[in-house]
């Protein structure tokens, strides 16, 4: 998959992907990662790629011409077809249902915003999607474009290691994870929960879904409405003390 970030700061976007899991999945040729600067496409001596915003008022824009040469640069770069989204704090919020689309796309044009924003026209005419991450200020659209590049590459075929792709589909999907542990067994007075230590599947299977629907129900209910409970799960909830209400419908698997 290739995906086209256009960035006053491809600096950002050249170090994240040269690193990790992505910086593997570009050598393995499993991603592509190309960037493009307005900067680059600004025609006057001082390479202006941003101005005053019509109607006053504090901040820059970024202006119409530079901004769209790079991004039909980025776009011609990238397959036909390949989604072009604006990264900006205005925008709907970006989720894993968006994550694994994309990851079906042939590719991905990111666009980060700095400063006040860019353009309205441009956005009209050029751009597919707007998203947001999440509700804080960040100073512009890169490291966004990096959160959804990251959590569309690691759904490519091939990416994740066979144990991490099966985890995926494992019982405890749309909740919290349960408590990790490893050696030592018991460190500076800390043990290891001794159901961990028996080796008795059934049992320890049983304990990590308990936590993970305790964990969900004190930090994100909101998950476990949307996910619903099994008969199982909700008597698992009961024996720790916590009673799901019948706001938290019934799961059907
Ligand atoms: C007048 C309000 N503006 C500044 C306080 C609005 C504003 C402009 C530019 C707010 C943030 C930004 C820079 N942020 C992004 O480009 C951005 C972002 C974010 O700030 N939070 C979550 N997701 C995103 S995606 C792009």
């Amino acid at each position: 998959m290739n995906f086209e970030v256009v960035t006053l700061f491809p600096d950002i976007i050249r170090a994240y992907v040269a690193t990790g899991m992505v910086g593997r999945a570009v050598e393995r040729g499993l991603i592509a990662v190309g960037t493009s600067d307005p900067r680059d496409h600004a025609v006057d001596v001082h390479r202006t790629v941003d101005d005053r915003p019509y109607g006053g008022g504090p901040g820059m824009v970024l202006k119409m011409e530079p901004l769209r040469t790079a991004l039909r640069a980025a776009a011609g770069r990238a397959p036909a077809g390949s989604p072009r989204v604006y990264l900006s704090a205005q925008g709907r919020r970006f989720t894993q249902e968006d994550a694994r689309r994309w990851s079906t796309a042939p590719g991905l044009v990111l666009l980060a915003g700095r400063y006040e924003g860019v353009d309205q026209r441009l956005l009209e005419t050029e751009i597919d999607d707007e998203v947001s991450i999440g509700d804080y200020v960040l100073t512009g659209g890169e490291l966004p474009a990096l959160v959804v590049l990251d959590a569309v590459t690691r759904l490519l075929p091939g990416v994740l290691g066979d144990a991490d792709s099966a985890v995926q589909e494992s019982f405890s999907d749309g909740l919290l994870d349960w408590p990790h542990y490893t050696r030592p067994e018991v460190f500076e007075g800390r043990a290891v929960p001794e159901v961990l230590l028996g080796g008795h599947h059934a049992t320890i299977r049983r304990w990590r879904l308990q936590q993970a629907l305790l964990l969900t129900a004190q930090r994100r209910p909101d998950l476990l409405v949307a996910r619903g409970l099994t008969a199982e799960e909700r008597r698992l909830l009961a024996e720790a003390g916590i009673e799901a209400g019948l706001d938290v419908p019934v799961r059907r698997l």
